[in-house]
């Protein structure tokens, strides 16, 4: 049997995000699984390397409760992030440049000696060198932020843009730390660590599963985007985002009007 056109679907998102148009879901008519929704991600990724972006790191998704309920899946997923995805920590987006943007607080590693598969949480702190407060920039590709869990592993997990705030060590406990997602000075949600998998060291451990199940090992001086504490929020002209997460600072962006 012919299995589904792995690099035309592969074309059809990228062409998505190049010309801000969204699509309708590709994985019941052509056949999409979970293995080939990532070989599609891949070939993605290799899109963006062909015109010089930069591998820098891995993004869990669907990490809370919050999330899977907010996007109707329950399973956790993971993508790659490029050097052109990073914004600047206080740096300016374009909203026009993406379909329909979210928002979302994140926990944010850097990865230091390669963990092994398996490896567990135990080394975190050999495995991490440092942690920040972050905010993922999600895009779906899909019309109305619809998707089945195929559709939204080939979209490369909606992945669009992401904002790492300061660097610190890595402090006692990350399981519990309040978070907030502030727009334009107040409050659009609240959470905690301990939404991402119930400690967000865990993310490190699913990604180093998950990720090498397709062969792809996670390398030193990545960065991990361990996934949101909170549900994401819509990304509006002129509004100033901050993601703030106790212990670790905050993290921001502006969005152009
Ligand atoms: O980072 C995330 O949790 C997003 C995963 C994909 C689902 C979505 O687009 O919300
Ligand atoms: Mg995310």
């Amino acid at each position: 049997m012919i299995g589904p056109d792995v690099a035309g679907i592969a074309e059809k998102l990228g062409v998505a995000a190049d010309t801000v148009t969204a699509i309708g879901q590709l994985a019941a008519e052509t056949g999409l699984d979970v293995d080939a929704a990532y070989a599609v991600q891949t070939a993605l990724l290799q899109r963006r390397l062909a015109r010089g972006e930069r591998l820098v790191g891995l993004k869990m998704g669907l990490t809370s409760r919050a999330k899977m309920a907010q996007v109707g899946v329950d399973e956790v997923i993971w993508g790659r992030l490029t050097d052109v995805m990073r914004v600047p920590d206080g740096g300016t987006v374009d909203v026009g440049a993406y379909i329909h943007p979210r928002v979302e607080p994140e926990v944010a590693f850097l990865l230091d000696r390669l963990p092994e598969p398996g490896e567990p949480v135990g080394a975190f702190t050999d495995a991490v060198r440092a942690v920040a407060p972050a905010i993922e920039l999600i895009d779906s590709r899909y019309a109305d932020f619809r998707f089945s869990l195929p559709d939204v592993i080939a979209d490369n997990t909606s992945a669009a843009a992401f904002v790492v705030g300061p660097w610190s060590p890595v402090p006692d406990g990350l399981e519990n730390l309040g978070v907030l997602l502030e727009i334009d000075g107040r409050v659009a949600q609240v959470g905690s660590t301990a939404a991402i998998l119930g400690d967000p060291r865990r993310a490190l451990d699913e990604g180093v599963r998950l990720a090498g199940r397709h062969g792809v090992r996670l390398r030193e001086g990545w960065v991990f985007l361990a996934g949101a504490a909170t549900a994401a929020v819509p990304l509006r002209p002129g509004a100033h985002v901050r993601a703030v997460v106790e212990k670790l600072g905050t993290a921001s962006l502006r969005a152009a009007s």
